[in-house]
């Protein structure tokens, strides 16, 4: 049993493809995947906003109203929740040079349209938590862009959709680099900045994914107590990643237990989750795992936090609490370590 509430992703099941090759399973139906989320203990789904309605481009508003409210309805029919909705920025022409941040004002004006059109299929879903993954809001060229000039693009887009919907709810998640070079905003403590410059900081929070505070060169779990000693952690992406290299996604502590452990620990100690923020999985299945059995990266990463779960309430406090008055750090060390070795 999880003290938790979990979340994930339709696109945390795929068909394979990187950047040096192509698909290599069958896609899974949508319907099918709710499904399956549901029955190996999911209690929400993540959207992009195209997640939602596939083809929003050439879509009119209303018609964007009602395919959402034909998904909600598919959500209800499994038991599912839905935790946030993002606009997918990064797939479309237009976005080819960032959406907010773009040089070009057609390019922010199409950023804009998206984001409000996530915003009106949050509300379909019945859900008040928009996720911006910044992308492409960067340079590739350091001289591209005016950095102190896209910073405050980049504040005057998340006031737009906070007036735009006075319910609403925005999470940054950061991430430092790719697809980008140099990303605006790289750290939990970047969006802490952001979100304190805009016009309601109290509805502009982050989201927390373990890979790429890893790419930051930072441990997840210290950018999540950053969030946590703020109250704006609103959204986390468990998984993990081997060292500073591409983004991989990986099953949650495939790579660092102890830096999975220490996740938990502090989600934990800080009551995360009690305001009714999930557990949200960022992972993707290795290329070379059949489609039958493309499930089984979802279902480990559960398993791990549940596990870690169970660390986390056997970890001894009243040792801890000696070993740090004694200033034995080293023994306090050994501790976790047995905790984690043992069985
Ligand atoms: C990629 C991001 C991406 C986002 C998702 C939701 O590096 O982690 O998967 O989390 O698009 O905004
Ligand atoms: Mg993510």
């Amino acid at each position: 049993m999880s003290g938790f509430k979990f979340s994930v992703g339709p696109w945390n099941v795929h068909e394979g493809a990187d950047a040096f090759g192509p698909d290599i399973r069958p896609a899974i139906a949508f319907a099918d995947k709710l499904a399956t989320f549901r029955k190996i203990g999911f209690d929400a789904v993540q959207f992009h906003d195209d997640d939602a309605v596939p083809e929003i481009n050439g879509l009119r508003e209303p018609e964007i109203i009602a395919r959402a409210r034909d998904v909600r309805k598919m959500l209800d029919d499994n038991g599912l929740a839905a935790e946030f909705v993002a606009p997918r920025l990064w797939m479309d022409k237009r976005t080819a040079d960032g959406g907010y941040t773009s040089n070009c004002p057609e390019d922010r004006a199409y950023a804009m349209w998206r984001s409000f059109r996530s915003i009106d299929i949050a509300n379909e879903l019945g859900c008040d938590k928009i996720v911006l993954w910044l992308a492409r809001e960067g340079t590739l060229c350091a001289e591209s862009k005016d950095t102190v000039v896209s910073i405050r693009r980049l504040v005057d887009a998340v006031n737009k959709m906070l007036a735009y919907d006075p319910k609403i709810k925005i999470l940054i998640e950061p991430k430092p680099n790719e697809p980008i070079d140099r990303s605006f905003c790289g750290t939990m403590g970047h969006v802490m900045a952001v979100s304190a410059m805009t016009d309601d900081p109290s509805r502009v929070g982050g989201l927390l994914e373990s890979a790429h505070a890893i790419l930051a060169g930072l441990d997840p779990a210290n950018e999540m107590a950053f969030a946590l000693a703020m109250g704006k952690l609103w959204g986390v992406h468990l998984n993990d990643q081997n060292g500073m290299k591409y983004d991989q996604d990986k099953t949650f502590g495939a790579e660092n237990l102890r830096q999975a452990f220490n996740q938990i620990r502090v989600l934990k100690d800080h009551g995360y989750g009690s305001g009714g923020e999930y557990i949200g999985l960022d992972v993707k299945a290795m290329r070379t795992q059949p489609v039958e059995i493309s499930y089984r990266h979802l279902e480990n990463s559960l398993n791990v936090v549940r596990l870690l779960e169970e660390k986390v309430d056997r970890f001894d406090r009243d040792i801890q609490k000696k070993l740090i008055e004694a200033r034995d750090y080293e023994a306090l060390e050994m501790v976790v370590l047995q905790l984690l070795l043992k069985g």
